[in-house]
Parts: C-alpha cells; structure tokens; sequence
C-alpha cells in the first residue's frame, strides 16, 4: 500500500515514516498542503494522511482539493486520514466534513494505528476493484463481442462529436460503410460458425487497414465500427480525400486478397466487399445526408457488381 503522508513536522515526518515503514507500507512525505496535492496526483496513494495546521495550505484545503480532482474520476476516493493533536469530538466532526474518513491523534498507539490503517487498506482495495471493473464494463459497452471492434453506439457518439467539431472547425470529414458481399449465400452454404468466422477476419482486416493509414499519418483518429450484421463503418476525421480513396480501395482489396472460399460469390468465388463514402471537404451538411449519401453508393457498389467502391 502506498501512503502519502502530509506533514509539516520534519520530527513528526520521520517518526511516522519509520512506523508506517515497519508496517512494510510504502511512504511518501508532502510538508505541505500544496505539495500534498501535486503529489496526490502523481504518486496516486492508497491513503492520505494528512495534517490539519501546516503553512502553505493547510489539511482541510488540501483535501478539498483532492476531493475535486476525484470528483471528475469514476468511484475515485481515497481514504484520507487526517493527524490531529487531540481526540475531541469537534475534531472528529469537522474531518469527516471536509471530506476525510477517519483521525487519529498524533500519539496513538501502535496497535491502533495499526488497526486503523488495515480498515483503510480494505477501503482503498475496495475501491481499486470498483474502478477495474467499472473500466472493463465501459470498454465492453462499447465494443461488439464478436469481432472486437467498436459497437454501434460508441461509433454513434463517436460521430456526433466529430460532426460537430467538424462543422465548428470547418475540417474535411469522411465516412465509409462497407458491407460483405452475397453473405446470407455464404451463412447458407457454409453455416452459421463459419459465417461468423468470416465476420472476425473481415473486422480485423478492417481494421488493420485503418491501423495502417493512420501509424503512417494518412489519417489521424480515424476507427472502424461494426455497424450492423454484416455491415461496418469507418470513420476518418479530418482526411484528405486522397486518404478516404486509399482507405476504401485499400479494403476492398485487403479482404478480396484474403482469398476466403466463397462458392455462391457467382462472380468473383471469394468473399468480397462493397463500400460507399461521403466526403465532406468542408463539414456544414446534417449528418444525416452525409449517412444517407454513403449509404446510396453502397447500393450503387452493390447494383454496379459488387468487390467495388462508389466514392
Ligand atoms: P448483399 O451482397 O446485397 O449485401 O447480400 P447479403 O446476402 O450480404 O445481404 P443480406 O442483407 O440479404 O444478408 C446479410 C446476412 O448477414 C444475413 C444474416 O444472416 C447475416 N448476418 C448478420 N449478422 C451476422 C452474424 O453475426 N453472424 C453471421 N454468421 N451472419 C450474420
Ligand atoms: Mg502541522
Ligand atoms: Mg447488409
Ligand atoms: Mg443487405
Ligand atoms: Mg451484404
């Protein structure tokens, strides 16, 4: 466990750094409130131990201002104790208000201490697992469990965000919509499982391509989604147009070269892909007819015999 230990007393420091140490914690000393609050943010401690009169900034200050940088975190609260002179019930009263859990008197006695520091290990344990989990449950909100790539709703959000930063900006904007070719034929010839086979490598593929374009700077921030079924989404803010062709042929490409079986694919006998994009040199448009414009082509790329993009 780490500990921050706020305390203005070099003396006092010292003697409680070499008792926490003997407890095997792991202790870092702030002489002030200020300090104590840049520390907080750097070393991230497991428990605070603060002392109320310090000059600078004093224990109750600093804690208000920890309290608010947790406040812009989720399930973030670290235990703070605060080191006080005397066991009086105004004291105990005005810690808890400003926002600390616990006092103890600066001369308590070890076994206390110790007691005292176990129910604040179990605290900051409890609240680490919260903010795991709660990490891997918004991660998993926005990602599709088959492939692995962003969901429906987080590329919605995604894109009403980088539309209307577009539009304020006056950036160039682009979007894809992709979708596998005669791809209830191939659910039908070669069943379900390997449908869904089919659906991954298609992702990763996807994917890889967009990885490419934006480690090589073509793009910057641009991300593919799983859109629906079969179909998928790439979204590519601030492209240049010469980005959003490459992207779109690069795909198509990428997948036709994959080479996977496709017996009902009457015209090219692997799977294969259409896309239709929209790009927008200078974002002013409704989203919606920018959806609309992409999805359009996507028919056309499909009527016009599929493995093609319509840009
Ligand atoms: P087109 O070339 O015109 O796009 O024809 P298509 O057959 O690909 O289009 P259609 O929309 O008729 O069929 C899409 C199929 O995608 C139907 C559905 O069973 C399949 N599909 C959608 N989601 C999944 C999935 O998660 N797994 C599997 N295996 N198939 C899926
Ligand atoms: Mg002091
Ligand atoms: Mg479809
Ligand atoms: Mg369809
Ligand atoms: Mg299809």
């Amino acid at each position: 466990m780490k500990i921050l230990l706020v305390e203005d007393s070099r003396a006092m420091a010292a003697v409680m750094s070499v008792r926490l140490a003997s407890f095997g914690y792991e202790v870092s000393v702030a002489e002030n409130g200020e300090v104590a609050v840049a520390r907080f943010a750097e070393v991230a401690p497991d428990l605070v131990l603060m002392d109320i009169e310090m000059p600078v900034m004093n224990g109750f200050e600093a804690t208000a201002r920890i309290r608010a940088i947790e406040a812009t975190q989720d399930w973030a609260w670290t235990p703070i104790l605060f080191l006080t002179a005397s066991n009086t019930q105004e004291n105990l009263i005005t810690a808890i208000e400003a926002g600390g859990d616990d006092f103890i008197v600066k001369s308590v006695p070890e076994a206390v201490l110790q007691a005292k520091m176990k129910a604040m290990a179990r605290i900051a344990a409890l609240r680490k697992r919260l903010s795991v989990a709660n990490r891997l449950l918004r991660e998993q909100a926005s990602r599709d469990g088959l492939t692995g790539l962003c969901n429906r709703r987080h590329m919605d959000l995604t894109l009403d965000l980088a539309w209307s930063e577009a539009r304020s900006s006056g950036a160039p904007f682009a979007l894809l919509m992709l979708d596998i070719d005669h791809f209830k034929k191939y659910n039908d010839y070669y069943g379900h499982l390997a449908g869904d086979d089919c659906l991954r490598t298609v992702a990763q593929t996807l994917a890889s391509v967009v990885d490419r374009c934006n480690s090589e700077r073509l793009t910057d921030g641009a991300f593919a989604a799983r859109y629906g079924g079969e179909e998928f989404a790439v979204l590519m803010p601030q492209a240049s147009a010469q980005a959003y062709e490459r992207v779109a042929h690069g795909v198509i490409e990428a997948v036709r070269s994959l080479g996977i079986r496709h017996e009902r694919n009457a015209d090219w006998g692997v799977v294969t892909t259409s896309v239709g994009g929209a790009f927008v040199p200078a974002a002013n448009d409704e989203l919606m007819h920018v959806f609309r414009a992409a999805d359009e082509r996507l028919y056309a790329a499909k009527a016009a015999g599929r493995n093609r993009a319509v840009l």
